[in-house]
């Protein structure tokens, strides 16, 4: 279905889309709304897919996998790809004066696309996304309670704090499943094996310390990255992504300079991810947070050009589920989307939570809701509720204390609400040891895990937050 032409009234008409990777937008806006476009051209590589971007111009929306088409009734039309293994599926409506023209063009070998007119939008979305999760063999495992150092700790996480928070869980019989080692322990981007100055030890001595806790042990990677600094990147300059002047390509910005991508056509390549991954797993963690999962998706000049990036990002991380074995537990985050169905288990659905609400003026001025902040995280999730036949959602972390964040009382309980809606894992930063009488009470509630069905009914009951989950209107 290459195009096909709507004739009615755009104005008459909601858009629901979902961007490329866990940290893009996705929203449910009027189609005469205009879809915004990061002014920073780096952040196109970070929160969107560089060969598709949102075009900017006020009534055309650009979608990736999915779009639907709204009319007031709840009917419409919606648009699926139907397999995502190998080809990217890109959607884009755009309203004229005689009504809506659609388009659907794909990035990579042909593939099956669902395109129907139908009375119940949402139901229909449901239908289709299940049949993408069918065909992919989705993996959606019971979700799990994890505690992550990330939005407290940040990058100066400590060995003694993760266990200091593992005894008060024990203590204060919190119900974790998981203790998870966020970004922060390893000497550089690349070198994983080696421990940062700061860490206080090896990250390899946690696992036997929080199993006698009774935690499943956790760890963070962003395997297919390297830091210019990293003894990865000296020993492998070949490995990278290249640019057009054969030399490796800055993908991104982060970690106070630019960091380059792995080239994952390459045979060694993947045979380092799987042992990377193979490793970790033999150290002791059977759940790995694998971040930044887009640089093996990135365009760029690749050892393999017959390989497509959608299968380039595919096969390298079908080398790290080889290497963590098929009963490790893998969240993805950062990661193009349904092109990871099968593989992972979670999956981040939308860009980080933050212990404050939102940077309005980096949403609004800067065109780019891919920022962290508890806003952006809860539209964006709700956005997708229907991807739980893809993976169990990782709406990220509730943030329940009141000390170190600026999230206010209604905040931290729609925080609270939007993440029950969405379903999926439960997890939570917070320092345990801070948590006041109420942030304890918001705490174990927040760690109540809904079952992957319920998204479906609370979505309908909370269709209008959905709606009114706007720019400006919330
Ligand atoms: C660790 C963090 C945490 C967090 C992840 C991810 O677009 N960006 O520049 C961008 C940077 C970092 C980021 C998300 C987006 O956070 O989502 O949970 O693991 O990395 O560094």
């Amino acid at each position: 279905m290459p195009e096909r032409f709507l004739p009615i009234s755009p104005a008459d008409l909601r858009v629901l889309v979902s961007g490329y990777q866990s940290w893009s937008e996705a929203e449910l806006r009027s189609l005469t709304d205009r879809q915004s476009v990061p002014l920073m051209p780096w952040r196109h590589q970070q929160g969107h897919d560089p060969a598709f971007l949102p075009s900017g111009e006020a009534g055309v929306w650009r979608s990736h996998t999915l779009i639907a088409l709204i009319r007031p009734d709840g009917g419409g039309w919606v648009g699926c790809a139907l397999d995502a293994a190998s080809t990217f599926t890109h959607w884009e409506a755009r309203a004229g004066g005689d009504g809506v023209r659609v388009t659907c063009t794909l990035e990579g070998p042909p593939v099956d696309v669902a395109w129907e007119e139908t009375p119940d939008v949402i139901g229909s979305v449901e239908r289709l996304s299940a049949e993408l999760g069918r065909r992919m063999n989705a993996r959606t495992p019971a979700p799990l309670r994890v505690w992550c150092s990330w939005y407290s700790y940040y990058r100066n996480v400590t060995l003694e704090a993760v266990l200091e928070n593992a005894r008060l869980a024990r203590e204060l019989d919190l119900p974790f499943d998981v203790f998870q080692v966020d970004d922060g322990f390893q000497a550089d981007l690349g070198d994983w094996l080696e421990p940062s100055a700061h860490f206080g030890g090896h990250v390899q001595e946690l696992p036997a310390r929080l199993s006698e806790l009774g935690f499943t042990p956790g760890l963070w990677l962003a395997p297919f990255l390297a830091a210019p600094t990293s003894r990865l990147f000296r020993d492998h300059p070949d490995w990278m992504l290249r640019g057009e002047d054969g030399r490796p390509l800055p993908v991104g910005y982060n970690w106070g300079g630019p960091y380059f991508a792995l080239d994952t056509t390459r045979p060694e390549v993947l045979a380092w991810l799987r042992d990377l991954a193979r490793t970790v797993r033999g150290w002791g963690f059977p759940y790995l947070k694998l971040d930044f999962l887009f640089g093996a998706a990135l365009p760029g000049v690749r050892h393999d050009p017959g390989v497509g990036r959608a299968r380039a990002y595919r096969n390298a991380l079908a080398a790290l589920r080889e290497g963590a074995g098929p009963d490790a537990f893998l969240l993805g985050c950062g990661a193009p989307l349904a092109a990871s169905t099968g593989l992972v288990d979670a999956m981040r659905t939308g860009p980080d939570v933050a212990p404050f609400w939102e940077e309005e003026s980096r949403r609004l001025w800067l065109g780019d809701a891919t920022g962290p902040g508890a806003r952006n995280a809860v539209q964006t999730s709700l956005s997708r509720w229907y991807q739980h036949a893809w993976y169990q959602p990782d709406p990220d972390v509730m943030i329940a204390r009141r000390e170190l964040s600026l999230l206010g009382h209604t905040e931290r309980h729609t925080l609270l609400g939007l993440l029950e809606t969405v379903g999926g894992l439960r997890a939570s930063s917070d320092p345990l040891g801070r948590l006041d009488r109420e942030g304890l009470a918001l705490l174990r509630a927040s760690l109540n895990v809904s079952t992957p069905d319920r998204p479906r009914t609370l979505t309908r009951s909370f269709g209008g937050a959905v709606t009114h989950f706007t720019r400006g209107t919330f």
